[in-house]
């Protein structure tokens, strides 16, 4: 056998076999060579030698061409068997999507509301001055205005700083007897810290009708906190001041839970709906051409923020963590509806 049909066999790969052909029966392979010095044997010798070196050149050629068909056969064999589809293999799961915490939070508390009968509406988180201050009883020199540092657009208009301008629109859109809760997103020009962030939510309440009172508001907020947090959820209201409640309030619920995590949790403001509100809304009415009909009506109002509700319920201990978008805090809570 000619030392080149090992190496022959020994190629595992084209470029391999390539070479081994050239080294050979190149050009200048080693066998091609000998070929040219037939001419330097004495003549009676060069026909057998011929011969011999022939022999072995189709030897190699031989060699050559079954290796390349068995190297060509590997290659396609790998290349089908990588682009193979098994159609009976299990799928793979796609990543699911989920709802955010605020949306659940969301979803709680409108169930509740829903049951009580409340419609739940939405409105515009670009406002006007007058919608989200002057006819909320806060002209622009009271220094409420100040609580609810604003952003403000180039046009004169602003970002809301509460859901509470939703009560004049829905006021003047509708008339007497209504039970709304509004949701959506509101803007504060603040430095954020773990409990409070530039964009955060809130949800409005606003029952108006007549002889509406203080314990409807408190009992309202009441059968909130026990729709959140079971039967025997208590609430605490404190004195406190909105330009458009008279009185208004404070209020916090109590988080009971087993594992020993229970605190005052301070949710949001509420209280009676001032008449200035209503006077307001009223003349916005008469400009529409519409009816004056909420002066003389009583009505409550309250507005709180979902994030610290989720924050507790979901263990999430910086509300900066809802907006970030970081998958390592949303991805908690994929695939979870
Ligand atoms: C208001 O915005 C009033 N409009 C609420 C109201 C409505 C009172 C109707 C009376 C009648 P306040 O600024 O306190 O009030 O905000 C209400 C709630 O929003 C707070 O209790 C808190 O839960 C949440 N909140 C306020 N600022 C932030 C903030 N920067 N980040 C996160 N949550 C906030």
């Amino acid at each position: 056998m000619h030392e080149a049909i090992p190496e022959i066999h020994a190629a595992q790969t084209l470029d391999d076999l390539q070479a081994v052909k050239t080294k050979y029966v190149g050009k200048s392979g080693s066998v091609t060579r000998e070929l040219g010095t037939l001419g330097t044997l004495p003549p009676e010798e060069r026909k057998a030698r011929g011969a011999e070196i022939n022999a072995v050149r189709q030897e190699i050629q031989a060699a050559l061409d079954e290796r390349e068909a068995t190297l060509k056969r590997a290659a396609l064999d790998a290349k089908l068997a990588g682009e193979a589809i098994d159609v009976t293999l299990p799928g793979l799961p796609l990543p699911a999507g989920g709802l955010h915490p605020i949306n659940r939070v969301y979803d709680d508390l409108t169930a509740i509301y829903e049951r009580m009968g409340y419609t739940v509406v939405e409105g515009p988180e670009v406002e006007d001055e007058h919608h989200n201050f002057e006819a909320l009883n806060v002209p622009w020199y009271h220094p409420a205005r100040d609580l609810q540092d604003t952003f403000w657009l180039e046009d004169g208009r602003l970002l809301r700083t509460h859901t509470s301008p939703m009560q004049v629109r829905y006021m003047v859109a509708h008339e007497p007897p209504l039970k709304i809760v509004a949701r959506g997103k509101v803007y504060r020009y603040e430095a954020t810290d773990a409990t409070h962030e530039a964009m955060f939510h809130q949800l409005e309440g606003l029952v108006v009708g007549d002889g509406i009172s203080m314990a409807d508001l408190k009992g309202t907020i009441a059968e909130m906190a026990r729709g959140l947090y079971g039967p025997s959820a208590k609430v605490r209201f404190q004195p406190s001041y909105y330009p458009f409640t008279e009185p208004g309030a404070d209020f916090a619920v109590y988080w009971d839970n087993p594992r020993g995590e229970s605190k005052w949790l301070e949710l949001g403001g509420c209280g009676m709906v001032h008449p200035n509100v209503f006077r307001a809304v009223d003349d916005l009415r008469e400009a529409q051409g519409k009816a004056r009909v909420y002066e003389g009506k009583t009505g409550f109002a309250f507005g709180l923020g979902p994030e610290r509700i989720a924050m507790l319920k979901y263990k999430i201990p910086d509300i900066r963590y809802f907006y970030a978008n970081d998958p390592r805090v949303i991805g908690q809570f994929r695939g979870e509806l």
